[in-house]
């Protein structure tokens, strides 16, 4: 299991949070998913057999965010 944080850009409020959370928690693979709304912040604990970091990189900016 892979834990990594990464800097996403453009989430403002709940519904940013809703919609990272729920389209990265909908990746196989995906274990968990935490949105820091604050420091604009997404943790993210994923098994990388399954799924890999520019998928879930692909899903955040297919949301409409900037991942660093
Ligand atoms: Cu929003």
């Amino acid at each position: 299991m892979e834990n990594i944080t990464l800097n996403v850009q453009g989430m403002s409020c709940g519904h940013c949070v809703n919609a990272v959370e729920s389209s990265v928690g909908k990746l196989n693979g995906v274990e968990q998913v935490k949105v820091h709304l604050e420091s604009g912040k997404v943790d993210v604990s994923f098994d990388n057999e399954k799924v890999t970091l520019s998928e879930i990189k692909e899903t955040i900016d297919d949301q409409g965010y900037d991942v660093a």
